[in-house]
């Protein structure tokens, strides 16, 4: 595909990196072959996590100012090859374009956060109990910290972890998806641009390795690494979340989501289809973050539905890098092939299957697209409770809130949550201690499209992690508590005495 290498080399990727290699990349779009790469081995890992450990040994000791000016300049290079990545990622994991131009946005405004957080990385003083004694806490550089990306966010998840850690003090290692390593090729060559001729950022800082599982398993078993975070599916935190944790390192994992939103019956309406939308539908239903699940409230249940469906119906499916389309390819057969199971499994428990069937086969006969599919459920069977990685969403009805948000948490995920209402009282129900379980609970907004400047991340089977805004930046860290004797004595605190 002349336009990928096009695109490769205006990011600054040699052509032998992403040729002639043993992997072979095809396009979602229409199944093109975009580059061949050669993976990275386990023995690569492991010489190049002996590499990070170098280099965050020169870089924890560079005022973290100054480590915020490196992300400030990767951050301009965004900004100038925005338009080149957002296509990238668009060809490479079948984003529309508005949502791939939206991905390096967010890559963008991380680095922002990053750059303002490198003169904020601040602890507490704390009163002591002794005199002329001071108590307080340091933040202080972490060590090598490694960074398995998923492809529905090929690049902003590993930009929401490397921004931190890098201003954060320390080296970072990549091993993206094997379905998405050109956009990483393409980011990786924009840092090091960066990472060039910058005074005292040592080689090395971070480092990108393609290739399978067994690279991630490489980071998650090596004592070396402080902290893996981990973005993709339970089952991939479930395979490395054990082995960090039986070397009690550190895990910051972003697993599944199984996300609903509660339609109230006092909603607006127009704001709800909008939101559920865009929730289910965008991104072809391939976030984390997506809408599967809507519980209404049977007095505007049939009426809502009705719409749902009717511009579900009409939702333009095609080419991502069209301008007019909405919906884009699932990335790989094996997504599709796991949509139809799922709605096979639906209709055997009972539900009613709007859509699904497979999409522009003819004039794409190598890819994949859906028409996205909308399930009436009699009841939250186990289909329900799955996630499937696809435009699918599944409709249940309620009759009193306590109901609804009995079922909406009654799923072994717990990432992001909506309730739309303009019930000041069932608004803040959803959001207190007995409302939605989730890391994310908003009002009147879908589930999906959170801005960085929140933490990210949830509960359950998700993993616990968070990622991104508010605090985040502490899991980059390790805490060191002092206490500081300017006084004449040596008294003992709790009142011991000794000597
Ligand atoms: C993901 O799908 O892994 O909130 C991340 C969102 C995006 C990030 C999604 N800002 O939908």
């Amino acid at each position: 595909m002349t336009q990928v290498s096009d695109l490769l080399a205006a990011l600054g990727v040699p052509a032998s990196a992403s040729q002639g290699g043993r992997m072979q990349l095809r396009s979602p779009i229409d199944g093109a072959p975009t580059g061949a790469i050669q993976p990275a081995s386990e023995a690569d890992m492991l010489a190049a996590i002996g590499r990070a450990k170098q280099a965050f040994e020169i870089w924890r000791d560079v005022p973290a100012p100054r480590r915020g000016e490196l992300i400030r300049q990767f951050g301009d290079l965004l900004r100038q090859h925005k338009t080149e990545l957002a296509q990238l990622v668009a060809i490479e994991a079948g984003k529309v374009s508005s949502e791939g131009l939206g991905e390096v946005q967010e890559m963008i405004d991380i680095c922002d956060f990053a750059v303002g957080l490198s003169r904020q990385l601040h602890g507490l003083t704390i009163a002591s109990e002794r005199p002329g004694h001071r108590m307080m806490e340091q933040w202080l550089p972490l060590g090598v910290v490694g960074i398995i990306s998923a492809f529905n966010f090929p690049v902003a998840v590993w930009a929401w972890n490397a921004s931190l850690a890098i201003v954060c003090g320390n080296a970072c290692i990549w091993k993206p998806s094997e379905k998405t390593p050109l956009t990483a090729l393409a980011t990786q060559a924009l840092f090091e641009q960066a990472l060039q001729g910058f005074e005292g950022a040592p080689a090395h800082l971070s480092q990108l390795l393609n290739g399978g599982a067994e690279l991630g398993r490489a980071l998650a078993l090596d004592p070396r690494v402080a902290l893996l975070s981990a973005t993709g599916s339970t089952r991939m935190g479930r395979a490395v979340g054990p082995l960090v944790a039986a070397r009690f390192g550190r895990c910051l994992l972003e697993l599944g989501g199984n996300n609903a939103i509660i339609v109230a019956p006092s909603a607006d309406l127009e704001l709800a289809v909008r939101g559920i939308l865009f929730g289910a539908y965008g991104t072809a239903g391939q976030r984390c973050t997506t809408t599967r699940r809507v519980i209404i409230h049977e007095s505007i249940h049939d009426e809502l539905l009705a719409r749902l469906d009717r511009i579900r119906a009409s939702l333009s499916i095609g080419n991502p890098l069209d301008p007019a389309t909405l919906v884009g390819p699932l990335i790989d057969r094996a997504a599709f092939d796991a949509m139809q199971t799922a709605l096979v499994n639906a209709s055997e428990q009972g539900g009613s299957v709007s859509g699904g069937e497979r999409a522009l086969a003819q004039r794409y006969p190598e890819a994949w697209y859906a028409v996205p599919a909308l399930v009436r459920m009699p009841a939250q069977t186990v289909v329900v409770k799955t996630e499937t990685f696809a435009p699918i969403l599944y409709a249940l009805k309620y009759r009193h809130l306590d109901e609804a948000i009995a079922l909406h948490n009654d799923v072994p995920q717990g990432l992001s949550s909506a309730i739309f209402t303009n019930d000041l009282r069932e608004a803040e129900r959803f959001m207190s201690a007995s409302g939605s379980d989730c890391g994310i609970a908003n009002v009147n907004i879908g589930t999906s499209g959170a801005e960085i400047g929140g933490a990210f991340g949830g509960e359950k089977e998700t993993g616990g992690g968070r990622e991104s805004g508010s605090d985040a930046w502490r899991n980059y860290m390790r805490r060191s508590t002092n206490t500081v004797n300017y006084s004449g004595a040596l008294p003992l605190a709790q009142g011991v005495k000794f000597l």
